[in-house]
C-alpha cells in the first residue's frame, strides 16, 4: 500500500518537509536492522485529536532501546512532546504514528557502538490494516510454514527492526498463498502471534492469549484488551495454546496497533466456531471502538491530546 504522504517528519528535534527525510545509504540500520521503532495511533475525539496510549508505547520504545544498549537523547517526556508537535504540524484528525529510533552513520561492521543514534518520527492516515471488510467479517488465515524467533535469538520484547525480517517471510508466505495473515508457532510449537499482531482465543466463554515466553510482542493493544476483557466480566488468561485448539475454538482474534481487534473467521481453511464474528470477539472489539472513538468517557487515562 502507498504511503499516504504528510507534510512534515520529526528529525533529531527539528521538523523538516517529508520530502527532506533522508538518510545515507551507509546508515547502520540499513545494513544490520539496528533499529527499534514504534507504531501508535492517534485518533479523532469529540475533544480533539488524542494519542492513545502513547506513554506505554514510549516506554516500549526506550526499552526496545536498551535492550540493544542504544543510547537515547531524549526521555520519555521529550519523546511525548515531539510526537504531539509532529502530529500537529501535519494538522492530522487522525493518523498512525512512526517514531524510529536507529544507529545512523558513522561506522561500518556489525558493531554498531560507534554510530550515531538518530530519532526519526513520522505519521500518515492509515485506515484498516487487514483490508476494509477485515474488521466486520474477519479474516482468513493460516498456520505459517515459518516459526517465530526462539528465545535467545532475537528478544521478542525489543520491537526491532530485525524481527520483522521474520515477519515479513510470514506474512509473503501467507499472502501468496491466498489468506490474509498467518498465525505462527513459536520455536517449541506453541502458538506465539501473527505477523504483526497479537492472538486471542475464546473458548466457552472464557479468553485466552500466549504468554510473554511465547515469543510474543508485549502488545499494547494486548494490554488493552485484557482490561476491557475485565471491565466486561470476562474470565481472561495467559496460557500456553496449541495449534489444535485454534481449529477448536469459538472465536479467534488479533490485536494490534493497526489491526485493532480483528476477527478471525478461519484457520487453514478450517472455520472457527460460527465463521463470523462471535459474540465475545463483539463485545471486546465494540468495547474498544467506543473508547477510541470517544463514545465513553476515557476512564482508564488511555489518551494524550496533542493541543
Ligand atoms: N506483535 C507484533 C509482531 C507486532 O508487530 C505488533 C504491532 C503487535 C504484536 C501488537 O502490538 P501493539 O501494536 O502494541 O498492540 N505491529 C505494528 C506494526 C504493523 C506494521 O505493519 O508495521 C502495529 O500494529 O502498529
Amino acid at each position: 500500500m502507498p504511503i499516504p504522504e504528510a507534510k512534515y517528519i520529526w528529525i533529531d528535534g527539528e521538523v523538516v518537509p517529508w520530502a527532506d527525510a533522508k538518510v545515507h545509504v551507509l546508515t547502520h540500520a540499513i545494513h544490520y536492522g539496528s533499529a527499534v521503532f514504534e507504531g501508535i495511533r492517534a485518533y479523532s475525539l469529540p475533544t480533539g485529536t488524542a494519542v492513545f496510549r502513547l506513554d506505554e508505547h514510549l516506554q516500549r520504545l526506550l526499552d526496545s532501546a536498551k535492550i540493544y544498549r542504544m543510547p537515547m537523547e531524549y526521555d520519555l517526556g521529550g519523546l511525548r512532546e515531539a510526537v504531539k508537535a509532529t502530529v500537529r504540524a501535519n494538522g492530522h484528525e487522525s493518523c498512525y504514528i512512526r517514531p524510529v529510533a536507529m544507529r545512523g552513520y558513522g561506522e561500518m561492521g556489525v558493531d554498531p557502538r560507534g554510530c550515531p543514534v538518530q530519532v526519526f518520527i513520522a505519521t500518515w492516515e492509515w485506515g484498516a490494516y487487514l483490508g476494509a471488510d477485515a474488521l466486520q467479517k474477519g479474516i482468513d488465515v493460516c498456520v505459517s510454514s515459518w516459526t517465530r524467533m526462539a528465545p535467545n535469538t532475537f528478544p521478542s520484547l525489543a520491537k526491532t527492526s530485525a524481527n520483522y525480517a521474520n515477519s515479513q517471510l510470514i506474512k509473503m508466505d501467507a499472502l501468496e498463498n491466498g489468506y490474509a495473515e498467518a498465525i505462527v508457532l513459536d520455536a517449541g510449537g506453541h502458538v506465539s502471534e501473527g505477523s504483526g499482531e497479537n492472538l486471542f482465543l475464546v473458548k466457552k466463554g472464557a479468553i485466552y492469549t500466549p504468554p510473554l515466553s511465547n515469543s510474543v510482542l508485549g502488545g499494547i493493544t494486548r494490554d488493552s484488551v485484557m482490561v476491557l476483557a475485565k471491565d466486561l466480566g470476562y474470565q481472561l488468561q495467559e496460557s500456553v495454546i496449541t495449534r489444535e485448539m485454534l481449529y477448536l475454538a469459538d472465536e479467534l482474534f488479533f490485536s494490534g496497533t493497526a489491526a485493532e481487534v480483528t476477527p478471525i473467521r478461519s484457520v487453514d481453511k478450517i472455520v472457527v466456531g460460527s465463521g463470523e464474528c462471535g459474540p465475545v470477539t463483539k463485545a471486546i472489539q465494540s468495547a474498544f471502538f467506543e473508547i477510541v472513538q470517544g463514545r465513553v468517557p476515557d476512564r482508564h487515562g488511555w489518551f494524550t491530546p496533542v493541543t
